[in-house]
Protein backbone atom coordinates (compact mmCIF):
# COMPACT_ATOMS: atom_id res chain seq x y z
CA UNK A 1 0.00 0.00 0.00
CA UNK A 2 0.88 3.15 -0.69
CA UNK A 3 2.59 5.05 2.56
CA UNK A 4 3.06 9.11 2.91
CA UNK A 5 4.80 10.34 5.61
CA UNK A 6 3.55 13.81 7.12
CA UNK A 7 2.04 15.83 9.52
CA UNK A 8 -1.26 16.83 8.09
CA UNK A 9 -0.93 20.64 8.95
CA UNK A 10 1.39 20.82 6.22
CA UNK A 11 0.24 22.69 3.13
CA UNK A 12 2.51 20.20 0.92
CA UNK A 13 1.34 16.79 2.62
CA UNK A 14 -2.28 18.36 1.99
CA UNK A 15 -1.58 18.07 -1.64
CA UNK A 16 -0.69 14.58 -1.65
CA UNK A 17 -3.24 13.87 0.56
CA UNK A 18 -5.63 14.92 -1.28
CA UNK A 19 -4.39 13.89 -4.81
CA UNK A 20 -4.20 10.14 -3.47
CA UNK A 21 -8.09 10.82 -2.14
CA UNK A 22 -9.18 12.20 -5.61
CA UNK A 23 -7.60 8.89 -7.70
CA UNK A 24 -8.96 6.64 -4.90
CA UNK A 25 -5.84 5.35 -4.30
CA UNK A 26 -5.90 3.66 -0.55
CA UNK A 27 -2.78 4.86 1.51
CA UNK A 28 -1.34 4.86 5.01
CA UNK A 29 0.02 8.08 6.55
CA UNK A 30 3.23 8.32 8.93
CA UNK A 31 2.97 11.03 11.26
CA UNK A 32 6.13 13.06 10.86
CA UNK A 33 7.71 16.54 10.75
CA UNK A 34 7.00 19.69 13.13
CA UNK A 35 6.34 17.90 16.39
CA UNK A 36 6.53 14.58 15.18
CA UNK A 37 10.02 14.79 14.53
CA UNK A 38 11.11 11.69 12.62
CA UNK A 39 12.84 13.61 9.64
CA UNK A 40 16.11 13.73 11.43
CA UNK A 41 15.96 10.14 12.04
CA UNK A 42 18.83 8.09 9.63
CA UNK A 43 16.11 6.01 8.50
CA UNK A 44 13.86 9.32 7.08
CA UNK A 45 17.09 10.90 6.06
CA UNK A 46 18.09 7.63 3.73
CA UNK A 47 14.82 8.21 1.90
CA UNK A 48 14.85 12.06 1.60
CA UNK A 49 17.91 13.60 2.39
CA UNK A 50 16.66 17.30 2.86
CA UNK A 51 14.23 15.75 5.98
CA UNK A 52 11.30 17.86 4.66
CA UNK A 53 7.82 15.81 4.35
CA UNK A 54 5.82 14.68 2.30
CA UNK A 55 7.62 11.17 1.56
CA UNK A 56 6.38 8.56 -0.09
CA UNK A 57 6.65 4.92 -0.66
CA UNK A 58 4.84 3.15 -3.54
CA UNK A 59 6.21 -0.83 -4.23
CA UNK A 60 9.10 0.04 -2.95
CA UNK A 61 9.31 3.51 -4.91
CA UNK A 62 10.52 6.44 -2.85
CA UNK A 63 9.75 9.76 -3.77
CA UNK A 64 9.96 13.55 -2.15
CA UNK A 65 9.14 16.64 -3.35
CA UNK A 66 5.34 17.23 -3.30
CA UNK A 67 4.83 18.41 -6.63
CA UNK A 68 6.81 15.61 -7.96
CA UNK A 69 4.38 13.39 -5.80
CA UNK A 70 1.58 14.60 -6.96
CA UNK A 71 2.17 14.66 -10.95
CA UNK A 72 3.74 10.89 -10.14
CA UNK A 73 0.48 9.78 -8.13
CA UNK A 74 -1.59 11.67 -11.13
CA UNK A 75 0.48 10.14 -14.03
CA UNK A 76 -0.03 6.59 -12.60
CA UNK A 77 -3.27 6.44 -11.84
CA UNK A 78 -5.36 9.48 -12.79
CA UNK A 79 -4.31 9.89 -17.17
CA UNK A 80 -6.17 11.52 -18.93
CA UNK A 81 -8.15 12.72 -15.82
CA UNK A 82 -6.41 14.47 -12.91
CA UNK A 83 -2.88 14.21 -15.10
CA UNK A 84 -4.07 15.85 -18.34
CA UNK A 85 -2.81 13.44 -21.59
CA UNK A 86 -2.83 16.34 -24.27
CA UNK A 87 1.09 17.58 -24.05
CA UNK A 88 0.05 21.07 -23.63
CA UNK A 89 -2.56 20.77 -21.01
CA UNK A 90 -0.26 18.94 -18.99
CA UNK A 91 2.71 21.37 -19.83
CA UNK A 92 0.01 24.14 -18.15
CA UNK A 93 -0.63 22.26 -15.58
CA UNK A 94 2.78 21.76 -14.76
CA UNK A 95 3.58 25.65 -15.39
CA UNK A 96 0.67 26.25 -12.64
CA UNK A 97 2.63 23.35 -10.25
CA UNK A 98 6.16 25.17 -10.65
CA UNK A 99 4.46 28.90 -9.98
CA UNK A 100 3.08 27.12 -6.77
CA UNK A 101 6.38 26.33 -5.60
CA UNK A 102 8.35 28.95 -7.39
CA UNK A 103 6.38 32.15 -6.63
CA UNK A 104 3.67 31.18 -4.14
CA UNK A 105 5.15 29.21 -1.50
CA UNK A 106 7.84 31.48 -0.05
CA UNK A 107 5.90 34.67 0.92
CA UNK A 108 2.88 31.77 2.11
CA UNK A 109 5.72 30.49 4.19
CA UNK A 110 6.64 33.48 6.05
CA UNK A 111 2.83 34.47 6.70
CA UNK A 112 2.27 30.93 7.96
CA UNK A 113 5.19 31.30 10.27
CA UNK A 114 4.84 34.90 10.92
CA UNK A 115 0.93 34.94 11.56
CA UNK A 116 -0.44 31.60 12.32
CA UNK A 117 2.46 30.21 14.05
CA UNK A 118 2.86 33.81 15.89
CA UNK A 119 1.10 34.58 19.05
CA UNK A 120 -1.25 37.48 17.99
CA UNK A 121 0.62 39.94 20.27
CA UNK A 122 4.01 39.04 19.06
CA UNK A 123 3.07 39.26 15.29
CA UNK A 124 4.77 42.31 13.35
CA UNK A 125 2.46 42.87 10.96
CA UNK A 126 5.13 45.85 9.33
CA UNK A 127 7.87 42.82 8.90
CA UNK A 128 4.91 40.80 7.36
CA UNK A 129 3.93 43.45 4.15
CA UNK A 130 6.19 42.77 1.59
CA UNK A 131 5.33 38.81 1.98
CA UNK A 132 1.37 39.50 2.16
CA UNK A 133 1.53 41.97 -0.86
CA UNK A 134 3.90 39.35 -3.02
CA UNK A 135 1.28 36.84 -2.33
CA UNK A 136 -1.35 38.38 -2.71
CA UNK A 137 0.23 40.12 -6.41
CA UNK A 138 0.91 36.07 -7.22
CA UNK A 139 -2.88 35.28 -6.66
CA UNK A 140 -3.90 37.81 -8.35
CA UNK A 141 -2.43 36.28 -11.40
CA UNK A 142 -4.46 33.26 -10.69
CA UNK A 143 -7.82 35.42 -10.18
CA UNK A 144 -7.15 36.43 -13.96
CA UNK A 145 -6.68 33.23 -14.99
CA UNK A 146 -9.66 31.90 -13.31
CA UNK A 147 -11.91 34.66 -15.08
CA UNK A 148 -14.75 32.71 -17.29
CA UNK A 149 -13.20 29.23 -16.03
CA UNK A 150 -14.19 26.14 -13.50
CA UNK A 151 -10.67 24.90 -13.30
CA UNK A 152 -7.14 26.31 -14.05
CA UNK A 153 -6.45 23.75 -16.91
CA UNK A 154 -9.26 22.07 -18.97
CA UNK A 155 -12.95 21.52 -18.10
CA UNK A 156 -12.06 19.36 -15.17
CA UNK A 157 -9.97 19.32 -12.32
CA UNK A 158 -6.36 18.43 -12.80
CA UNK A 159 -3.21 18.71 -11.11
CA UNK A 160 -2.26 22.47 -11.77
CA UNK A 161 -5.83 23.00 -9.27
CA UNK A 162 -4.41 21.37 -6.52
CA UNK A 163 -1.35 22.60 -4.71
CA UNK A 164 -2.69 26.34 -5.31
CA UNK A 165 -5.97 25.45 -3.56
CA UNK A 166 -4.30 24.13 -0.46
CA UNK A 167 -2.66 27.56 -0.80
CA UNK A 168 -5.42 29.38 -1.13
CA UNK A 169 -7.15 27.86 2.29
CA UNK A 170 -4.02 29.06 3.88
CA UNK A 171 -4.66 32.79 2.32
CA UNK A 172 -8.35 32.64 2.85
CA UNK A 173 -8.61 31.65 6.23
CA UNK A 174 -5.24 33.12 7.95
CA UNK A 175 -6.54 35.38 10.54
CA UNK A 176 -5.78 39.03 9.82
CA UNK A 177 -7.94 40.54 12.67
CA UNK A 178 -5.66 43.02 14.72
CA UNK A 179 -2.49 43.15 11.77
CA UNK A 180 -3.96 45.38 9.79
CA UNK A 181 -3.57 44.01 6.37
CA UNK A 182 -6.26 43.55 4.30
CA UNK A 183 -6.95 40.98 1.38
CA UNK A 184 -7.34 42.09 -1.79
CA UNK A 185 -10.58 41.54 -3.23
CA UNK A 186 -10.21 37.94 -5.27
CA UNK A 187 -13.75 36.60 -6.14
CA UNK A 188 -12.93 34.51 -9.24
CA UNK A 189 -9.97 32.65 -6.60
CA UNK A 190 -12.35 32.93 -3.82
CA UNK A 191 -15.35 30.82 -5.89
CA UNK A 192 -12.70 28.49 -7.27
CA UNK A 193 -11.61 27.86 -3.99
CA UNK A 194 -14.91 27.40 -2.31
CA UNK A 195 -16.26 24.71 -4.73
CA UNK A 196 -12.95 22.71 -4.70
CA UNK A 197 -12.85 22.81 -1.29
CA UNK A 198 -16.57 21.17 -1.33
CA UNK A 199 -15.01 17.89 -3.31
CA UNK A 200 -15.91 14.61 -1.49
CA UNK A 201 -12.05 13.93 -1.64
CA UNK A 202 -11.26 17.17 0.36
CA UNK A 203 -13.41 16.58 3.50
CA UNK A 204 -11.68 15.77 6.61
CA UNK A 205 -8.50 17.81 5.20
CA UNK A 206 -7.54 21.74 5.28
CA UNK A 207 -9.36 22.15 8.82
CA UNK A 208 -9.91 25.79 10.07
CA UNK A 209 -8.13 27.49 12.04
CA UNK A 210 -4.93 27.14 10.46
CA UNK A 211 -2.31 25.46 12.26
N1 LIG B 1 9.59 21.82 -1.68
C1 LIG B 1 9.28 20.84 -0.67
C2 LIG B 1 9.11 21.56 0.66
C3 LIG B 1 8.90 20.58 1.79
C4 LIG B 1 8.78 21.30 3.10
O1 LIG B 1 9.35 22.39 3.31
N2 LIG B 1 8.04 20.69 4.01
C5 LIG B 1 7.87 21.28 5.32
C6 LIG B 1 6.40 21.16 5.75
S1 LIG B 1 5.33 22.10 4.69
C7 LIG B 1 8.72 20.51 6.32
O2 LIG B 1 9.03 19.35 6.13
N3 LIG B 1 9.11 21.19 7.41
C8 LIG B 1 9.88 20.57 8.44
C9 LIG B 1 9.06 19.79 9.40
O3 LIG B 1 7.82 19.71 9.27
O4 LIG B 1 9.66 19.24 10.34
C10 LIG B 1 7.99 20.10 -1.07
O5 LIG B 1 7.19 20.70 -1.78
O6 LIG B 1 7.82 18.93 -0.69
Amino acid sequence: MLKVWGRINSVNVEKVIWTAQELGIPFERIEAGGAFGVVDTPDFRAMNPVGRVPVIEDDGFVLWESNAIVRYLATRHGLGTLMPSDLQAQAEAGRWMDFQLGTVAAPLSALTWGIVRTAPDKRDPKALAPAFASLGAALAIVEAALAGRTYLVGESLTVADIPLACCAHRWFNMPLEGTGLERPDLPNLAAWYGRLKARPAVQGLMPTPLT
